[in-house]
């Protein structure tokens, strides 16, 4: 069996979370091996490094210093974790992938599409996502929601204008690989979002 890597992307308290624990659900009652991972994180040094990309504690990091250690973490990720089960014929859902280093350090900071897409095939290979779920919502209620539930990491406090550019940047990349892209209606009660998620998976899994 082949395994497939799809991923759940936008922006800040979009229910990328929430609906992978449903994807989850419908693709192993579906009969299927799942993995299901995040980043920055997934491996055991890739969470240490979340906790100083995320943390207050270097708040201030150089733009290269915080895109390099988004790559280290991915490097390890992919190396443990992603390129064996993909190997096994298990299927990876991630919680976020370099969609987001385009759009946050990309779009959001400013840093040169092109050296991401450097790093992006030195890290990778030719590896991409067989999928990516693009949850998009207005910036207003995903920093909402995302502000109920936990305090501001070192990128929620952001302004409104860097999410902004964040989120445009994430439509950029799905407008222009429509094939690889689905855009989901986040703006939505969670069932509602959760039902459009699972007309997606049915029609890769038929
Ligand atoms: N980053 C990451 C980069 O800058 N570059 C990179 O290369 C990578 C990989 C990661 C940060 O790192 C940055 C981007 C991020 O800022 P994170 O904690 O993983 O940090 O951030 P998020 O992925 O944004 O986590 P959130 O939890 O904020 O968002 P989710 O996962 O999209 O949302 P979720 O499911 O946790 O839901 C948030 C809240 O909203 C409610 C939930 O119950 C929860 O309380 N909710 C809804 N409420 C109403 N209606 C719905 N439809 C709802 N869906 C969920």
């Amino acid at each position: 069996m082949v395994g497939r890597f799809i991923v759940a992307d936008g922006i800040e308290g979009a229910g990328k979370t929430t609906q992978l624990a449903f994807m989850h659900e419908y693709l192993e009652q579906a009969g299927y091996s799942v993995v299901v991972t995040r980043e920055p994180g997934g491996t055991t040094l890739g969470e240490e490094i979340r906790a100083l990309l995320l943390g207050h504690r270097h708040d201030g990091m150089a733009l290269t210093t915080e895109t390099l250690l988004m790559f280290a973490a991915r490097a390890e990720h992919l190396e443990r974790v992603i390129r064996p089960a993909l190997g096994r014929g298990d299927w990876v859902l991630c919680d976020r992938f370099t969609d987001a280093t385009y759009a946050y350090q990309g779009g959001g900071r400013g840093l040169a599409l092109e050296q991401i897409a450097d790093l992006e095939t030195w890290v990778q290979g030719h590896l991409r996502p067989d999928l990516t779920l693009l949850f998009d919502l207005s910036v207003e209620v995903g920093l909402a929601r995302a502000g109920k539930r936990s305090a501001a990491d070192r990128f929620e406090q952001e302004d409104q204008a860097f999410f902004e550019r964040v989120r445009a940047t994430y439509w950029e990349r799905a407008l222009q690989n429509p094939n690889r892209y689905r855009i989901v209606n986040a703006n939505q009660p969670i069932e509602a979002v959760r039902r459009e998620v699972e007309s997606i998976l049915a029609a890769i899994t038929l």
